[in-house]
């Protein structure tokens, strides 16, 4: 299979700006760049998707190269829907290194900033020597900004577009750079780039967008419930991203599959079938996690979260770490306490139960179980002594509901 059929056949091509490029990703070795602002100090995993095709081409012999922008960061990208609310100098510039470390950490490609570049120019240079190739009918016909017009769009907002189209011209002056990669929502972007190339400098840059990966409700990949998943493992755990991804709905694992992991066509379709003759098991979801965390993160990451899972499952956490309880129950409600006390008193305190009598029934039938053992005696007394590494006691109620005990 050639480069080009392997991403048509992941799903991976939305628009190609020149059905030349087909031939160009095949036969030739390119410098080509994605980009990403810096709204936040992490990237997520929908970040993630898009940023993979760095690699993926790099295993082709093509060159990346990743863009932080610390320059368009100021500005933002306009959304269809609105304005942005603008992000302090301060906090673009914190973001920028933290974006920064983490590509080079995960992807080990070079990173540029479009700031360094971007800062120097002065405005009557920036119209002269980009605006004045690029008109405003041709900016308006724009999807993004066309649907702004009802709303309005500031004029900082607007020239965005020219900002980006820059840095493609830039970079192609100054690195070779000629193919410019992304999400398909960047394709007038791109456009805007090729298009000041051609006018400028009478060459031909390429824009290759991917379609946008969606969940099984049509949501974009990686939003749960307003919380982003993010790759620094210190905001989202290996463990939560192992949750994630293994619960992934069985009507979208293979199509993950082919755009998250490096897993080749036979293997996957090996998997598939596998996966459609026993879906219980959830070997493709199991694959997918593996995969992912342990590209993001490593193989011990990997292996955590296995381990934290499987006790959680099994009711076994007494034999989690103090580290890996603070990873697998930061979400539980939890409760801090300074001093030994009863376990009827402590379920009522903490509200797990609603009332003492509540609190007896439920430990004579066997109900609580307190760092994975189930306790039936009503006087009962937590202590340090029994807390994990003398710090945590969890308690769970029933099979499922977890809680965590503090000592302070
Ligand atoms: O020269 C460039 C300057 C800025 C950018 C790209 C090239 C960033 C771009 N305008 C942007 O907003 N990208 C999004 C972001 O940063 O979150 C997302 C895209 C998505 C995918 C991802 O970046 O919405 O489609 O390209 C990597």
């Amino acid at each position: 299979m050639t480069l080009f059929e392997d991403l048509k056949w992941r799903g991976l091509i939305k628009d190609i700006s020149s059905p030349e490029l087909e031939k160009k990703l095949n036969e030739e070795k390119l410098t080509f760049y994605i980009g990403t602002d810096p709204t936040a100090d992490s990237m997520h995993i929908g970040h993630f998707s898009s940023f993979l095709i760095a690699t993926r081409l790099a295993r082709y012999g093509h060159k990346p190269i990743l863009l932080i922008g610390g320059a368009t960061g100021l500005i933002g990208d306009p959304k269809p829907s609105n304005e942005r609310q603008m992000i302090t100098k301060e906090e673009v510039l914190k973001n920028v290194e933290g974006l920064t470390r983490q590509a080079k950490n995960i992807f080990g490609f070079e990173v540029v900033n479009n700031y360094d570049w971007t800062k120097d120019v002065t405005l009557l240079d920036f119209l002269r020597d980009y605006g004045k190739y690029i008109n405003v009918n041709y900016m308006l016909d724009k999807d993004i900004i066309a649907r702004r017009l009802e709303s309005g769009i500031t004029f900082c907002e607007f020239a965005y577009t020219l900002l980006q189209g820059m840095d493609f011209v830039v970079l192609n002056q100054t690195k070779g750079v000629t193919l410019q990669v992304a999400g398909s929502d960047q394709w007038g972007n791109i456009t805007t780039g090729i298009e000041l190339a051609r006018k400028k400098y009478d060459i031909e840059l390429y824009g290759m967008t991917m379609p946008l990966v969606l969940d099984a409700n049509g949501v974009k990949f990686g939003k749960t419930e307003g919380n982003a998943l993010w790759l620094d493992k210190n905001k989202t755990s290996s463990y939560a991203l192992y949750q994630y991804l293994i619960n992934t709905d069985d009507r979208c694992v293979i199509d993950y599959l082919k755009k998250l992991t490096f897993l080749t066509k036979e293997e996957i379709e090996d998997i598939e079938k596998q996966h459609q003759e026993a879906p219980e098991r959830r070997l493709a979801q199991k694959k997918l996690a593996e995969e992912v965390i342990t590209f993001l993160h490593g193989q011990d990451e990997f292996a955590k979260a296995v381990r934290i899972s499987e006790s959680l499952f099994s009711g076994k956490v007494g034999e989690l770490s103090v580290p890996e309880i603070e990873d697998a129950l930061g979400d539980v409600p939890n409760y801090d306490i300074t001093e030994d006390k009863n376990i009827v008193d402590l379920l009522v305190e903490t509200n797990i139960c609603s009332s003492k009598r509540e609190a007896r029934e439920l430990v004579t039938n066997n109900s609580i179980s307190i760092n994975g053992n189930k306790i039936n005696d009503v006087n009962f007394n937590l202590t340090k002594e029994v807390a994990i590494e003398q710090k945590y006691i969890i308690i769970r109620r029933g099979k499922k509901q977890y809680y965590l005990i503090r000592y302070n």
